[in-house]
């Protein structure tokens, strides 16, 4: 406190005049105390559950502080581990950790070129760790920080998906049963792989050997599965949709429409990021909600979409966009121009990631949805302190930082796969390629 406080609590009579000597020198103290410096970044590369993580942590020359964050670029992570290792860990030593944003500009900057998906990563596991350094230091939870809770806990939207109808009914009823209210629903097209649906053993002709996917198809099911959800379940829950960029633009413009007397949540991902022009049409022609961004690297993507209020929900993966610093940002423009967030949060996200995730929706006034992960007990062991899920609800760790920390001998019990594991670890972390029946690539 400084000592104009201190002499107005005095001359109040709130503080004797030994009070105030004292406080004085627990102030003086307080702002002697040398910021901490960093004294190494270490990369924890893990995969619990067959998904790639990358965390950052970071070690401060003050004994018993340091940070994490979250960098998962999961389809790329060794690439952030050699970002972190080889450019930002000898760029950041020796810097102090209290001058978040400053430092979030000169990492962005040092490469000259910027806003790409590999180093916004690594910028965010650095972001994500000092923020989790200073609430440490404060005993304080990162949201704390940022101004404190408009909201009791995050309401969260659960996956629902079938291979058939009746299997993906039958998964909403179970998530329904556990209090959530909002759900994404996902269905299959026999003999293809549809995006969050699950496998099908039918086979359909085509002229090669990868799993096949056919735009027409998709959305001759998704509006079948939408009848059939809403005639089930009336109106009581939430339905989102994942289009997962896989139609093409008029596709997208006829299917916004078509979907319209369904009353969406959301539809997410209607086109690519490089279509994201085609979404003034969709806005002219029809009101379904729009959700957009967890490809999104760049604020020349999000910027006109937001400014231009073309979209709804802005679900930027925020390790993509470099962490919680320009994240929150992104939220605040969103305020001004009615659009909400819905941050991007699958299992390929670290359990700090969901925790800047809920920070940032505990302390935006535009909150619009948050995506959760239902953390299986291996994560929870590698990740003791990660946020609960109560009757759809996401809870913070109350405890200062992130609340949550790693065990690194759990963590190494789960390499990276090269190989084993799922389907992502035999693509070496990679995305699968599906084609379209006469071998052309489905994006995504
Ligand atoms: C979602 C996303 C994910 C992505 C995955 C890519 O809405 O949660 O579309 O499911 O496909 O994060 O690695
Ligand atoms: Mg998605």
């Amino acid at each position: 406190m400084d000592r104009r406080s201190l002499l107005g609590l005095m001359a109040a009579g709130a503080l004797t005049p030994r009070q105030m000597a004292a406080d004085e020198q627990a102030a003086k103290a307080v702002r002697a105390l040398p910021s901490p410096k960093i004294k190494d970044v270490q990369v924890i590369a893990t995969a619990p559950d067959g998904l790639r993580l990358v965390v950052v942590k970071i070690l401060t020359d003050q004994d018993g502080l340091y940070g994490y964050g979250c960098g998962t670029f999961t389809q790329r992570a060794d690439l952030v581990v050699a970002a972190v290792e080889k450019y930002l860990r000898p760029f950041l030593i020796g810097k102090p950790t209290d001058r978040i944003e400053d430092l979030w500009q000169a990492m962005y900057d040092s490469s000259y070129w910027k806003n790409g998906p590999v180093l916004n990563n690594a910028i965010s596991g650095v972001d994500q760790a000092l923020w989790d350094i200073k609430g440490r230091q404060c005993g304080l939870p990162v949201y704390q920080l940022l101004g404190g809770k408009c909201r009791e806990a995050v309401d969260c939207y659960a996956h629902a998906g079938g291979a058939e109808i009746p299997q993906l009914i039958e998964n909403v009823k179970q998530l329904r049963a556990k209090g959530f209210r909002n759900i994404r629903v996902q269905i299959g097209v026999p003999g293809m792989a549809g995006y969050g649906a699950g496998p099908s053993d039918v086979k359909v002709e085509k002229l090669h050997n990868d799993p096949v996917f056919e735009p027409e198809a998709y959305l001759h099911r998704a509006l079948k599965m939408f009848e059939a959800v809403r005639q089930e379940f009336g109106d009581e829950i939430e339905l989102l949709h994942d289009v997962h960029e896989r139609i093409s633009p008029i596709q997208a413009v006829r299917f916004a429409k078509e979907v319209e007397r369904f009353r969406l949540f959301y539809l997410e991902d209607a086109l690519s990021p490089e279509d994201i022009q085609w979404f003034r049409l969709i806005r002219q022609q029809c009101s379904t909600p729009l959700a957009m961004g967890e490809l999104f690297n760049s604020p020349h993507e999000w910027t006109p979409l937001i400014s231009e209020r073309l979209i709804d929900y802005i679900r930027v993966h925020v390790t993509q966009a470099g962490g919680l610093t320009p994240c929150r940002k992104i939220a605040a423009l969103g305020e001004f121009f009615g659009v909400k967030t819905a941050w991007h949060g699958p299992g390929d996200v670290s359990p700090f990631g969901h925790a800047a995730n809920i920070t940032l929706d505990l302390v935006a006034y535009n909150f619009g949805i948050q995506e959760c992960n239902q953390f299986s007990e291996k994560v929870r062991s590698v990740f003791p302190g990660c946020p609960e899920i109560r009757n759809g609800y996401y809870y913070i760790n109350e405890a200062p930082g992130w609340g949550i920390e790693v065990n690194e001998a759990e963590a190494k019990k789960y390499p990276y796969g090269y190989g084993e594991g799922g389907t992502r670890e035999k693509n070496n972390g990679g995305w699968g390629i599906i084609r379209r029946r006469d071998g052309t690539v489905i994006k995504q």
